[in-house]
């Protein structure tokens, strides 16, 4: 299950990825160490995650299946939904800005949280542990 809090571990190729996405080099440091703590409880198709980072806290309540927007801690926004397939998170959001695709997903990989991130021919992943 998805539901518990996760805390950054490490990433792979994060860096590149915050490049790809236009991101700054300053940004991209502070980015790289946020701290980002997840926090997931869900039941049936309705999700409510709390994100803590160095950034901001916020939650975001979504259902499988229905649009919804979020916000990068820069202000980009973007728009989709998440579902799931087998055991996989599938997320699809597109930048409003330039209308090009964020694809995410979670998985539980043992006793970690790998969530991966794709955009503009880039991919990246960070890796959670509980906390
Ligand atoms: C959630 O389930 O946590 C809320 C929705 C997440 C939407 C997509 C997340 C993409 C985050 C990309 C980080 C990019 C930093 C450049």
């Amino acid at each position: 299950t998805f539901d518990g809090t996760w805390k950054v571990d490490h990433n792979e190729n994060y860096d590149k990825f915050m490049e790809q996405m236009g991101i700054s080099m300053v940004k991209r440091k502070l980015a790289a160490h946020d701290n980002l703590k997840i926090t997931i409880q869900h039941n049936g198709d309705k999700f409510h995650v709390k994100e803590i980072s160095t950034f901001r806290t916020l939650e975001i309540d979504f259902t499988l299946g229905v649009t919804f927007e979020y916000s990068l801690a820069d202000g980009t926004e973007l728009s989709g939904s998440w579902i799931l397939e087998g055991e996989t998170l599938k997320g699809k959001f597109t930048r409003k800005d330039n209308g090009k695709e964020l694809l995410t997903t979670r998985v539980i990989c043992g006793d970690e949280l790998v969530q991966t991130y794709s955009y503009d021919g880039v991919d990246a992943k960070r890796i959670f542990k509980r906390g």
